[in-house]
């Protein structure tokens, strides 16, 4: 298959292009290298210095012998989006091509609308392109789990069956997302469903949850395919960030009491997903849902299995409870369904003890590149009065954190 994956040179579109091109499929890769100019920005890095992806490309070329297909450009830029999908003619795109920080979203009006236009313009362009030159190809769509926030009933794949009046329907599942990012993917969905009813356009959105793991075994070949792996208050997720805490012998950043819950995956499962997505595409005209987790977990959980790991291993794995610099329910119910990938042949990587030692271990060779200072929480969703309390609301670095 002519796969074109945009955002490829991030943690997921990177480990996604070699796994597939192992695979036997035709690969090309775009991206504008926005996020690294950000990273620069708010002065944060990877954990592992990452290659730049043209070097990247050219490592794995020399190592497999598969040819991936770089495009170096903007998603907002629509004569580039439309110049590429022309060129490349994919039977399927990965859009993983957005902002991915709730946080960085929330820092400054500046940042906020850098998110939603970089996101929800990037993605019109994107299916306005198809439409134009490839309406025939399958989209397959990073959207986010937290885009229906934390409901008091179950949470439904995309949809929900709805009884009103004596009337039945089957309608969106309501959104209740917590962050101007988790906006943005809302907004993405609804424009996509849009095309997909109105032009025939075929795209499954993953609604995917908090993603954790340092490689695959593509990554894993040879250092200089390593993927990037954030550990700041900006970019890190929660494992991420638990386990680089850990391996510093800094305390676990549990924010507010930890019983909010989230699913989670191990990045070979993200992997995995979209290969399934692939392999069995929308049809024509179907805006398709599947909730891509595997387990849910509240933070308390993550952070006590973390430290007890750590423990083993003589480090001091304690867990510390800071005031929670975001607004989100802290004790709420949570009940997902996910069974479309299950049915589709997912066999999950579930987290344990060994897997967690092993990211431990893994962190710890790389001890010496950790920076403490951006790993406590710089941006508040408060108000400006909380916000003060807390400290400064952008810029990540200052430790804005108080113990509850
Ligand atoms: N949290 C802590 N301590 C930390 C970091 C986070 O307690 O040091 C808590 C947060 O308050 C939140 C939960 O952990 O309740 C998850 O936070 P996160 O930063 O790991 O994840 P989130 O902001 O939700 O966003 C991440 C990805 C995003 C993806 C989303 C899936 O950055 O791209 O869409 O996970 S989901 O959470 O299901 O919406």
């Amino acid at each position: 298959m002519r796969i074109l994956i945009l955002g490829g040179d991030g943690y997921l579109g990177w480990p996604t292009a070699m796994y597939l091109s192992r695979r036997g499929h035709t690969i090309g890769v775009a991206d504008s290298y926005i996020k690294r100019r950000w990273e620069q920005e708010l002065g944060i890095e990877p954990l592992f210095p990452i290659r730049s992806l043209p070097e990247r490309v050219q490592v794995w070329e020399a190592l497999s012998g598969h040819r991936v297909t770089l495009f170096e450009g903007d998603l907002t830029d629509y004569d580039f989006v439309r110049r590429t999908l022309d060129a490349f003619r994919p039977e399927a795109i990965i859009h993983y091509g957005e902002q991915p920080s709730a946080p960085f979203s929330m820092m400054n009006v500046e940042r906020c609308v850098q998110t939603q236009v970089n996101n929800v313009v990037g993605t019109l362009n994107v299916l306005w392109a198809m439409r134009e030159v490839a309406p025939a190809c399958h989209l397959v769509k990073l959207g986010t789990l937290g885009e229906y926030g934390t409901p008091n009933i179950d949470i439904e794949e995309g949809f929900i069956e709805i009884e009103h009046k004596g009337r039945r329907d089957v309608l969106p599942y309501p959104k209740q997302p917590g962050s101007f990012y988790h906006l943005s993917k809302v907004h993405d969905s609804h424009n996509i469903m849009f095309a997909c009813r109105v032009w025939k356009l075929a795209s499954t959105d993953l609604n995917q949850g908090v993603v954790y793991g340092l490689e695959t075994e593509e990554t894993a070949a040879d250092p200089r395919l390593a993927t990037s792996f954030h550990y700041d208050s900006i970019f890190g997720t929660v494992l991420n960030r638990f386990c680089v805490q850990a391996a510093a012998g800094i305390p676990l950043t549990v924010y507010g009491q930890g019983a909010q819950k989230r699913g989670f995956l191990n990045i070979r499962d993200t992997l995995r997903c979209v290969e399934l997505a692939l392999l069995h595409p929308a049809a024509p005209g179907q805006y398709r849902v599947f909730n891509q987790f595997t387990e849910i977990f509240s933070v308390n959980e993550l952070a006590e299995l973390v430290a007890a790991s750590a423990r083993q291993l003589g480090l001091p794995g304690e867990i510390q409870h800071l005031r929670n610099p975001r607004v989100e329910k802290e004790d709420h119910y949570y009940q997902v369904t996910n069974s479309g990938l299950l049915q589709l042949g997912l066999r999950p990587h579930r987290l344990s003890n060994e897997l967690v030692d092993t990211m431990l271990k893994t962190v710890m060779r790389f001890r010496a590149r950790i920076r403490p200072e951006i790993i406590r929480p710089g941006v508040a969703w408060h108000d400006g009065d909380a916000a003060a309390e807390l400290g400064p609301s952008v810029g990540v670095g200052s430790a804005v954190g108080q113990s509850a």
